[in-house]
């Protein structure tokens, strides 16, 4: 029978779902996948930061705004690489770069074309969706310094998530088709930058049903703000696992 001071009773008082033992931060197998999910985290901020940038340049009047949604990521950036220093960690930037470079890809084609819809849905919808999932589950079992630093980014993210899906809420009547159109084309790439994140998360003790659980919230929350009905997030969500 657990007692006061035993683990059982300390288990009990975490308030999330997966009530589980947090992970050594100090083992080698923690961070030998935190180097890899570390960079993936730096390089996404760095590419958030680059992404708003760039639609800027394609929404003059929505600049300046965009400007600070830009630095907040830089910001972000700089929280995530103090996490990976603070536990001694090299984090794998080459890896990282090659894990974004289909997003990357088709973001820069689609801005190269002036498409805003795509633009906006790649970096607001989908990259945000997954950080905010990927963070609220990061939190519930990181190290304390990068708790604090993951809480306050989370809360950003909602901002950034918020942002695009106003605009695309704005302009839902013209960009509904193409919308749709580069949801099948980039929900997929978020499904397989999950799959292979999968296992060095879970060396972090991140459940990946967890993490599409939060995904899906984000993202069909979001699309059902812009006005899509239940049918059409439906049809949306399954290019995911069809
Ligand atoms: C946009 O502001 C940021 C984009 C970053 C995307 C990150 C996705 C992370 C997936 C890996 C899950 C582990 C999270 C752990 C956090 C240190
Ligand atoms: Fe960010
Ligand atoms: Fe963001």
């Amino acid at each position: 029978m657990p007692t006061l001071e035993s683990p059982e009773v300390a288990l009990l008082d975490r308030s999330d779902s997966a009530v589980e033992a947090l992970p050594d931060f100090t083992s080698e197998s923690y961070k030998d996948s935190y180097s890899r999910i570390n960079a993936i985290v730096i390089e996404g901020e760095k590419e958030a930061h680059d992404n708003y940038m760039a639609i800027g340049t394609l929404i003059p009047e929505e600049a300046d705004e965009l400007k600070k949604l830009a630095r907040m990521e830089m910001k972000h950036m700089k929280g995530f690489t103090a996490c990976g220093k603070n536990l001694a960690v090299t984090p794998d930037m080459p890896f990282a770069k090659e894990f974004f470079s289909p997003l990357h890809n088709n973001f820069q084609e689609a801005l190269a074309q002036g498409n805003l819809t795509t633009c906006f849905l790649i970096q607001a919808i989908l990259i945000e969706a997954f950080a905010i999932s990927a963070y609220n589950v990061y939190i519930r079992v990181a190290d304390p310094f990068a708790k604090k630093i993951t809480e306050g980014v989370v809360q950003d993210e909602y901002l950034h998530l918020n942002y695009g899906q106003e605009w695309l809420k704005a302009n839902l009547q013209s960009c509904k088709e193409e919308l749709i159109k580069a949801n099948k084309v980039n929900l997929p790439i978020i499904r397989s930058m999950l799959d292979q994140v999968a296992s060095d998360a879970a060396a972090l003790h991140m459940d990946k049903e967890e993490l599409m659980e939060e995904f899906m919230i984000a993202y069909q929350d979001s699309l059902n703000e812009m006005g899509l009905d239940n049918r059409e997030i439906a049809r949306m969500a399954l290019a995911a696992v069809v």
